[in-house]
């Protein structure tokens, strides 16, 4: 894929990223009408990287080329959303559902099925339509819903473990795994201080 061609292809699904992101900024400040707080604690968002998109394709045992970009990955947009309760993730997630708008194409709930080695995260891939001048197409973006510990954990774990080779990997891994479980316990405890847990 050459530089030109990464940059025509990314360029709608920046643009679904960023109508996206206005739609989460509103429904930050509206989904608890009779409360003074906000579900989100913080959001990150990412275009892929030519060269992420390249490697991935190639993992998939795919030519990284433009068109396979385009038909086989959904998460070249990314949304990464920190909240601060396991209930409010629930709630952003029936309310995006309910965007007559948008598409919904996937979820993978790493919440209710953590992955084996501890990675909790809820992934939605939501369809954004963009309009050009004279036509519109849905884009795929993925949204992450994460808690704060989920996060801390996922970030640390990225940079010690995942994808990575190193020496006593199995010791390493079981560590990380009862630090997840420890996470899980204290986000239980918690959660008796959400004012918000059914949608007000
Ligand atoms: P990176 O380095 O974050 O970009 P897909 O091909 O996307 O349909 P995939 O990749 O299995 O299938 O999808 P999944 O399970 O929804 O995971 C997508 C992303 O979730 C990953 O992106 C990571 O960002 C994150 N993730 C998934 N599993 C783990 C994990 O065990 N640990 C951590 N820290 N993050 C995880 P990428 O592209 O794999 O990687």
């Amino acid at each position: 894929m050459t530089d030109t061609e990464y940059y025509d292809l990314i360029r709608p699904y920046d643009d679904a990223m960023k109508l996206l992101l206005t739609r989460l900024e509103i429904l930050n400040h509206n989904i608890y009408k009779a409360s003074a707080e906000n579900p989100i604690h913080t959001m990150q968002y990412r275009i892929k990287s030519k060269q992420s998109i390249e490697e991935k394709l190639i993992r998939k045992g795919e030519e990284p080329t433009l068109e396979n970009a385009k038909d086989l990955l959904q998460d070249i947009a990314g949304i990464r959303i920190v909240c601060y309760f396991v209930g409010d993730i629930k709630n952003l997630i029936d309310m995006l559902k309910k965007q007559s708008d948008l598409i919904f194409i996937r979820e993978r709930d790493y919440i209710t099925n953590p992955k084996p080695n501890g990675y909790r995260s809820h992934h939605i891939i939501l369809g954004v339509n963009v309009f050009c001048l004279d036509a519109s197409e849905y884009y795929p973006v993925e949204i992450q819903l994460r808690t704060i510990s989920m996060d801390f954990w996922a970030a640390m774990e990225h940079r010690i473990s995942y994808k990575k080779e190193y020496d006593n990997r199995e010791q390493r891994v079981a560590e990380l795994l009862s630090y997840a479980d420890t996470l899980v316990d204290m986000e239980k405890e918690f959660e008796k201080y959400n004012e918000n847990a059914t949608l007000s």
